[in-house]
């Protein structure tokens, strides 16, 4: 049986159906081993949710006072206040988004001020990123001589603070030295240009409180405002900071999936996104007591796993294997052979902690903002890091004695171990593909039809991992390179595409630059915020070959959206003039149709608001070159995307 998804004319499935078609074979096992084990996953919650509220679904319901709240229906076309359909519509997507913004700016906030720590000497961590500080000095055109890499960060650390938190009427200083002049002149044109993460949050907030702005067009020009904060001031910022914290990725060699973990050793995995805390635990899970209290408990070694953006994260920087994304976090629970969870911040859901205390596992909560409640609770704090040596100690030691309380009746670990190459960074790809103008030579040739940036999350509206992994499949068949980020990247990693042996699944084009250059087809670029390194790669592109971004052959694709971090990361791409394919709309509002009112065989009408027509029709089109398909079918999607990089290599004249 499926679910109805009615504005989109879709289904969306339920878990017979989940397990018939996930591409993911190792979670097909564990989610029945749960179900056999009397436990509840994400799939049964799913299932108790269905219907699902349509008016949540159209983001048509308003919640913005305690008036309401006021859903739009025919009978009522206006909120109690007066607010029209458009106002509420638009309101909602951007108050999704500066709650992204927020997550990632607090993100950044953590790293910045470990750089500021560091620099400082008041945090025992070395910055290992020199280069990134050489860099980012130059750009901001910080004076360099005499200096030490501690001193400039310690100043680079300071503007992109501010770039956090300026409230007077001055540029994103990361956008002015990373962001190409054609856009500048073009958000320019449209005002929308932002002064800080925290600036653009209260105005968006404000905008769409209660009795404040009834213009939907001057709330559409707010998140375009706030999408840039959140591009340059907390994508940017959080990315590059961490380089400077923790040195530029390079690619690795490694094996990832569920199989990495041992039934005779003790499993740890690190979760969450801001990889400050769990650094310093791998300094002391290497510690020889360390190893041998393992040892003592009978283990016969420790083996680490990442979950969602920390585990992408650590992958880059020390080919630690990657298990799974958010939605798997309780499937890797159930095999019962996690020991202990380190999570820092953001994507810990709490089915996950309901999992754990069936299964034995223990979980350590290291950030205050994350707090899980019958966790053991170890905070790191930038600002108050006295502690971080002794606390990282203890939760080295507290993970592993997890190990003695493991339920070994409940154990059964997927076999599946797949082949990666990932770790990839923005200098890294320039530099095996040969250089800037060798990519451009190769896109311009045809060998590379184009790039695709896949991302984003899991949804349950499709069968786990189907439309991140169909899609993939079919644009590496059409020679489109991918890069992936986030828990998408999770899927493509298990599912082989991240490593050289998918070349098999290439069209002639991709197969020869795997061959020449010695690279994946799809290239993992780690955790959310480093989409960052895509656009850094699609601005230099475009600089390279003297063509705008609007006109490349690129495209933004969300086939899973889920967390509200994930409607920045489409319209940062939008932005600069990339087009995105969605999977879903909400709540990024597309033509919505809906039944016709007596008719016998549900006709459909197509529906519209002019938020939807902005965003899918002419208008972010005539504004920025660049609009959002939605397409839940992965087959479709596809199509839609290579629909898309034809045309835009139709107008440029390359075949
Ligand atoms: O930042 S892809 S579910 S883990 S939000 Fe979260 Fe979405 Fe995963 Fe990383 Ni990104």
């Amino acid at each position: 049986m499926s679910y109805k998804y009615p504005y989109l004319n879709t289904d969306m499935p339920d878990k017979t159906e989940v397990l018939q078609k996930t591409p993911n074979t190792a979670t097909k096992m564990l989610i029945e081993k749960i179900e056999a084990d009397g436990n509840e996953t994400y799939l049964d919650r799913f299932a108790s949710q269905q219907p699902q509220c349509s008016f949540g679904l159209k983001g048509t319901c308003c919640r913005m006072c305690q008036w309401g709240p006021c859903r739009i229906t025919e009978k009522s076309p206006r909120g109690i206040c007066g607010r029209s359909q458009d106002e509420i519509v638009i309101s909602n997507i951007i108050r999704a988004l500066v709650s992204g913004l927020a997550a990632h700016g607090r993100h950044a906030h953590e790293i910045i001020y470990t750089i500021k720590g560091v620099a400082e000497g008041k945090i025992n961590l070395k910055l290992k990123g020199t280069e990134r500080i050489i860099e980012m000095a130059k750009k901001l055109e910080l004076k360099i001589s005499n200096k030490t890499p501690e001193q400039l960060a310690g100043e680079i650390a300071d503007i992109l603070i501010e770039d956090l938190s300026r409230m007077d009427n001055k540029n994103i200083r990361l956008l002015e030295v990373f962001a190409p002049q054609e856009r500048k002149d073009v958000w320019g044109n449209l005002d929308v240009l932002p002064r800080s993460a925290s600036y653009e949050i209260m105005e968006a907030l404000h905008m769409t409180t209660l009795g404040s702005c009834t213009d939907w067009r001057a709330i559409a020009g707010q998140e375009k405002r706030s999408a840039l904060a959140y591009c340059y001031s907390t994508l940017f910022g959080s990315s590059l900071a961490t380089e400077i914290l923790f040195g530029l990725p390079e690619p690795k060699e490694t094996e990832v999936n569920y199989g990495i973990m041992k039934e005779d050793h003790v499993n740890i995995l690190v979760h969450g996104h801001s990889p400050v805390m769990i650094e310093k635990v791998l300094e002391k899970i290497k510690l020889p007591e360390i190893q041998q209290l393992a040892k003592d408990y009978g283990a016969k070694g420790i083996v680490i796993g990442g979950l969602c953006c920390t585990g992408t994260e650590l992958l880059a920087r020390y080919g630690i294997p990657t298990v799974t994304n958010i939605l798997g976090q309780e499937f890797v629970i159930g095999t019962g052979a996690v020991d202990c969870v380190v999570v820092d911040m953001q994507c810990v859901i709490p089915g996950m902690k309901i999992l754990a205390d069936c299964y034995g596992t223990k979980i350590i909560t290291t950030c205050n903002s994350n707090r899980i409640p019958g966790a053991v609770h170890l905070p790191f704090d930038p600002e108050k890091p006295e502690t971080l040596d002794e606390d990282a100690y203890t939760i080295a030691r507290t993970a592993v004695e997890a190990y003695k309380n493991r339920d070994r009746s409940k154990i059964k670990i997927p076999k599946e171990t797949t082949k990666a190459y990932g770790g990839w960074g923005y200098e890294s790809i320039v530099k095996t593909l040969g250089g800037i103008s060798n990519i451009g030579k190769l896109l311009k040739n045809g060998t590379l039809k184009g790039i695709a940036t896949v991302v984003g999350c899991n949804t349950p509206k499709v069968a786990y991992e189907s439309n991140h992994v169909t899609i993939v499949k079919k644009l590496i068949e059409w020679d489109i390179l991918v890069l992936t980020t986030g828990c998408c990247s999770h899927a493509l990693l298990n599912a082989g595409l991240c490593s050289k042996e998918a070349s098999e699944l290439c069209g002639n084009g991709l197969k020869k630059v795997i061959e020449e250059y010695n690279v994946p087809p799809v290239m993992a670029v780690g955790g959310c915020v480093d989409n960052t390194r895509t656009l850094r790669l699609f601005i230099a592109l475009s600089e390279e070959l003297g063509i705008a971004i609007k006109d490349m052959p690129f495209m933004f694709v969300g086939p899973e959206p889920g967390n509200e971090k994930t409607v920045g990361q489409g319209m940062s791409f939008l932005m600069h003039g990339v087009s995105n394919l969605v999977g879903f709309p909400a709540p990024i509002p597309v033509p919505m149709p809906k039944p016709i009112a007596g008719s016998a065989d549900g006709e459909m009408d197509r529906g519209s608001n002019n938020i939807a027509d902005y965003f899918g029709g002419n208008g972010a089109l005539e504004e920025l070159g660049a609009k959002i398909y939605t397409e839940p079918y992965p087959e479709l999607a596809a199509q839609t995307i290579k629909m898309h990089i034809k045309r835009k290599r139709n107008h440029l004249g390359w075949k």
